[in-house]
């Protein structure tokens, strides 16, 4: 087992990442930016090592920097986190090259999810339903057309090298789609470096449901349930739930062996996220993240698995500790996502922390870096906390998350939880009835 791994991200994931090394006998060395010199997970780690100033670019995406910290603390593997380096192929690559481990997926797997066009066909091959569109690049008006007329608009205009939702271009009729295209080009090419694009029929009121699959080097392969974010504003989630509202059992078994069979058919070692979008019953893949979720601890909760703990033992070369039929999914989980900002309009809330109180009891997991007298800096996302909250039904799970809100103290900053508050005793969120539009409405019809 590795003696030492380096964590090459800040916040809560670094400590969550610490917490499982901890518990698994690793010593850990923390990196960070100089607006993280006070950081918890820079006070938590058994050593800890200045990589630059604050501007991620110079700091937490700083190869060199990171390389040569493990270098100096004499780190065995590089735990990526999520965000900053934690899909970049060539990172991946580049700490292979050095000698490290990187606690993740090859980067071969990492570069075909890259690339969406890859990613779905790659998905197609092992079995996996993708949403209706062009298999390969669109390179020309005429094949945009046909394609377009193939499968009936709307349509949708996806950049290749994109993700996450920027660069999307929604064609209503025939007559917008020459503007469309040169435009989702242009712009695929500023933000991603790379001009190619794709077309999938536009789904207009879907539910986003991703299943949490893991691999490893022998071939097995576990899916661990999932979890429906559907609850987001400009692509930002904001409150996860395992499992579904919206799924019944045969959906739910139907989509989680669907995904596990991918990952086996694919080779996939690590932890991994297959994304769906499900429409009046039908699931269709978007895409595959290649990272430890901000959202995995839901599925902790009710799997009882530490998936971080199983991202290490598989890079370490060891199998999957658990086979699938060992797992079972008890009770409902809800996070909520706490962020500094404001919960009226979303603007950045940086600033001292002057009282600190998390909540606890039966079923509350609080995952965060704050403690009274700590900055929040203005430099990163601004996620300051995680609530989770566990319970043997949903509704039990709501009913937990109500008194946690009301018991937290974060003072000195504004935060989001007003917003989670209003939204968790809305009658449409108490009865699951929600899909990927219903918060930005819910936040519109607030204003
Ligand atoms: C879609 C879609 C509707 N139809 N694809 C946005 C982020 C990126 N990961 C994929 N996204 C979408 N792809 C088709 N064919 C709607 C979205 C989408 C969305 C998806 C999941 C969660 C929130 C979303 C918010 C807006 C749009």
């Amino acid at each position: 087992m590795f003696e030492k791994v380096l964590i090459a991200n800040r916040g809560e994931v670094a400590l969550r990442i610490h917490r499982a090394c901890k518990e698994m006998g690793i010593q850990t060395v923390a990196v960070h930016s100089t607006a993280d010199n006070d950081a918890m997970h820079v006070r938590l780690a058994d050593e800890s090592v200045c990589i630059g100033p604050p501007p991620a670019s110079q700091s937490y995406l700083n190869i060199p920097a990171i390389i040569s910290a493990a270098i100096i603390a004499n780190a065995d593997a590089i735990h990526p986190g999520y965000g900053f380096l934690s899909e970049d192929a060539n990172f991946a690559a580049i700490v292979e090259e050095h000698g490290f481990t990187f606690i993740g997926p090859s980067p071969d797997h990492m570069r075909i999810m890259g690339d969406k066009i890859a990613a779905k066909a790659a998905m197609v091959d092992a079995g996996v339903p993708v949403v209706p569109g062009s298999k390969d690049a669109l390179t020309d008006m005429q094949s945009a057309r046909n394609m377009a007329e193939e499968i009936g608009y709307p349509v949708l205009l996806k950049a290749a090298g994109g993700g996450g939702g920027r660069g999307m271009k929604i064609v209503e009729r025939p007559d917008e789609l020459a503007a469309a295209f040169s435009a989702a080009r242009s712009e695929a090419a500023a933000y991603f470096g790379n001009d190619t694009i794709y077309m999938e029929k536009f789904l207009t009121g879907p539910r986003h449901i991703e299943i949490q699959v893991m691999g490893d080097s022998f071939g097995n392969a576990i899916s661990m349930g999932e979890r429906d974010c559907s609850l987001q504003r400009r692509h930002q989630k904001v409150l996860e739930e395992a499992g579904s509202p919206a799924l019944n059992d045969d959906q739910r078994d139907s989509i989680s062996k669907i995904s596990r069979t991918a990952v086996e058919n694919l080779g996939y070692s690590g932890a991994g996220t297959l994304e769906f979008l499900f429409q009046d019953g039908e699931f269709y893949f978007i895409e595959m993240n290649t990272r430890l979720q901000v959202e995995h601890p839901v599925t902790e909760m009710v799997t009882g698995i530490d998936i971080v703990r199983e991202q290490i033992m598989v890079a370490d070369g060891a199998a999957l500790s658990l086979r699938q039929e060992d797992i079972t999914i008890s009770g409902h989980a809800i996070e909520c996502r706490i962020n500094a900002e404001s919960p009226i309009d979303f603007t950045p809330s940086p600033g001292l922390i002057t009282d600190y109180h998390p909540p606890g009891g039966l079923g509350v997991r609080v995952d965060s870096g704050l403690y009274s007298g700590y900055r929040v800096p203005s430099s990163y996302d601004s996620l300051v906390s995680k609530l989770i909250v566990h319970g043997a039904t949903r509704n039990e799970c709501l009913m937990r998350l109500r008194r946690s809100l009301e018991e937290y103290v974060i003072g000195g900053i504004e935060t989001t939880i007003p917003l989670l508050q209003r939204v968790i005793v809305d009658p449409d969120f108490i009865n699951g009835d929600y899909d990927i539009g219903w918060l930005e409405k819910f936040v519109e019809a607030e204003e």
